[in-house]
């Protein structure tokens, strides 16, 4: 097999040894299998020192980075506009964001065809070969692609809701970007819901053949199946472990210096639910005055997409809530949330995992959630306090599952989770982390290309 994985971004950056890989989820996956059988990674590029294509590594290649080059306007257009201010918040079911600016779509018809090209360019249709798109940057170049090449095997992994069929169709061209997908093989998608979304969608809005999960529509057949995303389980159990993780876990709680330290990790993002998490622990301490002084809430917004003005307010409102918070309720020396608006390496996330009581992961909506499964495989007898709107709820029945809008049953599920018994944390914990060790990313990426 050759395998041709096109993502918004490429997996390389410039580091001040040269070349290296940029650190994340998918490209945790998907390298291995690229180092293994070669092949091509198409993305774009924003340092402008990357050629249009490089061989990685210089010295002793394995596959081979395309990058198509996007000017400020494309950029603004395709990634800013259509994917970041139309797909991302239509998919999340905040469609107040919506921004339905018709020169969005255009540029991301224009982009969505380069990169096609790009695709068509690198590969020549042979039996053995395999297309990979990643994410809702790319609905139209799965049409393209399969336009040149009939036999071609393209597989697509969408990795934010599918939203219901009645929201996706608010989109003007709802349509064009169905018939786009449906040049897939193969669509993935993290839980069951979104693969009945998207099977109702393509047979309500384009008048699509459906049988069970099977799609046919202009003489071609898509499958639409759940493959749950994981984390890298072995490396996250490794680092967890590590003695000096709980060092830092220790100097951190000392930090805090609360008995009861609760946490939450998120980009910061309107989708993941940090305005509302934070007026549920005001909530919380109104209501619970014996907790004053007893618990710490230590929140991360690490800085996301901050050019767009909706991420610019939400930033200001949890701003201001914090602030409110701190002035309402500090004393001495405590400080009820400590917040901090910056990134983290790995290896500091994983300690806050392990020294917290509680996390609480509470996105009004979210595709899978991969903190979760970090928290839950850092953990020792930490409590999850999930939104029962992501894709992991589906999978992790044994989390405290709230619902994200409802600030009484959030301020409720904080109080339950600083008061379970040790016995029922370890029995909960055990059964989350079962599920987490199966979901491992590696076998994500193995599962999908075998289903391809
Ligand atoms: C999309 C979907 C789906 C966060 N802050 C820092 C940092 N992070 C890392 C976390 C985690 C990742 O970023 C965030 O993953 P999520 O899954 O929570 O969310 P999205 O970025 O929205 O991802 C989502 C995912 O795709 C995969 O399919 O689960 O639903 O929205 O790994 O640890 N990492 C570091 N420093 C930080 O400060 N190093």
């Amino acid at each position: 097999m050759s395998l041709t994985v096109v993502a918004n971004r490429v997996p390389i950056r410039q580091t001040d040894d040269g070349w290296g890989i940029s650190v994340g989820g998918l490209t945790t996956a998907l390298l291995p299998v690229l180092e293994e059988q070669g092949g091509t990674w198409v993305g774009m590029g924003e340092e402008p020192e990357l050629s249009e294509r490089q061989e990685y590594p210089a010295d002793d290649p394995n596959f081979v980075v395309r990058r198509v080059p996007l000017s400020t306007e494309e950029l603004d257009g395709y990634y800013y506009g259509m994917a970041n201010q139309i797909l991302w918040p239509l998919s999340h079911y905040l469609i107040q964001h919506l921004e339905l600016n018709r020169d969005f779509i255009d540029t991301y018809r224009s982009v969505n065809e380069r990169f096609a090209e790009a695709v068509l360019e690198e590969t020549d249709g042979g039996g053995d070969e395999v297309i990979w798109i990643q994410d809702y940057h790319q609905m139209l170049s799965p049409g393209h692609i399969r336009a040149e090449r009939p036999e071609a095997t393209i597989g697509h992994f969408w990795h934010i809701p599918w939203p219901a069929m009645e929201v996706f169709r608010i989109l003007p061209w709802a349509r064009e970007l169905l018939r786009g997908m449906l040049g897939c093989d193969l669509i993935g998608f993290h839980v069951e819901e979104y693969v009945d979304n998207f099977v109702e969608s393509a047979e309500t809005l384009l008048g699509a053949g459906v049988d069970g999960n099977v799609i046919r529509y202009n003489g071609h057949e898509t499958r639409a199946e759940a493959h749950p995303i994981g984390i890298e389980v072995d490396r996250f159990k490794e680092m967890a472990h590590d003695p000096s993780i709980e060092e830092e876990a220790q100097k951190f709680r000392e930090r805090m210096g609360t008995d009861n330290i609760v946490i939450g990790i998120d980009r910061l993002d309107y989708t993941k639910g940090i305005h509302s998490r934070m007026l549920a622990f005001e909530k919380f301490l109104e209501e619970n005055p014996e907790y004053h002084g007893e618990v710490s809430f230590f929140q991360i917004a690490t800085p996301s997409r901050t050019e767009l003005e909706s991420y610019q307010k939400i930033r200001r409102e949890v701003d201001e809530v914090v602030g409110r918070i701190n002035g309402r309720f500090a004393r001495n020396s405590w400080v009820p949330v400590n917040y901090r608006y910056r990134t983290y390496t790995q290896y500091e996330l994983c300690a806050f995992y392990r020294a917290a009581d509680a996390a609480l992961i509470t996105p009004l909506r979210d595709g899978m959630n991969v903190v979760t499964q970090e928290f839950i495989t850092a953990s020792q007898d930490g409590v999850l306090i999930l939104s029962e709107l992501t894709g992991a709820a589906y999978l992790l029945p044994e989390a405290l599952q709230v619902n994200p809008y409802d600030l009484n049953g959030l301020a409720e599920a904080i109080k339950t989770a600083l008061e379970m018994p040790l016995d029922e944390k370890e029995e909960r914990l055990e059964g989350l982390k079962q599920t987490v060790d199966t979901l491992d990313v590696h076998n994500w990426a193995g599962n999908f290309l075998d289903a391809l």
